[in-house]
């Protein structure tokens, strides 16, 4: 009695089955998500406005200030590879939710006092997009590092 045979296992029923869905419904599906990727590919990386480069300094420093109003303003932002970077944020936006910004590639968080501008210095950085968010990741924007040969380059 407590034997179980060969057999029983293979006259059992299946533990489970598989509910085919209407192929309209699959076709659904896989094109949200193929939209979601889209869209999240064109928000890091497509060009909304080609960037603002940043103007170049004293001693090759970089700078450019962001506004801080319901968004970053630029919020892509270009600078040149291997160069020291100073961002400036003019925060005139009351909502806590922009009261920080964290560059995570960096390993660093910003305090922004309200009607303030508050710097961050960011060191040599290769090319590359280092993606910078709000405390909670709703506002965001982009730092887009360009190797200075590649942009000559490109422009002849
Ligand atoms: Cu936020």
């Amino acid at each position: 009695m407590n034997h179980l045979l060969a057999t029983d296992l293979i006259s059992a029923a299946p533990l489970w089955r598989t509910i085919d869905q209407p192929m309209a419904l699959k076709a659904l599906v896989a094109s949200l998500g193929v939209a979601l990727i889209a869209w999240e590919l064109w928000w890091f990386l497509g060009r909304h406005g080609g960037g603002v480069a940043a103007r170049e300094g004293e001693a090759g420093l970089q700078e450019i200030t962001i506004t801080v109003d319901g968004g970053y303003a630029p919020s892509r932002i270009k600078v040149m590879a291997g160069r020291p970077l100073r961002l400036s944020f003019h925060r005139i936006d009351p909502s806590g939710c922009v009261a920080q910004v964290i560059f995570p590639d960096f390993h660093k968080t910003l305090d922004l006092p309200l009607d303030a501008t508050t710097s961050l210095e960011i060191p040599p950085t290769a090319a590359g997009f280092y993606p910078f968010h709000c405390g909670m990741n709703m506002v965001r924007g982009v730092l887009e590092v360009v190797d200075q040969n590649a942009t000559s380059a490109s422009r002849s």
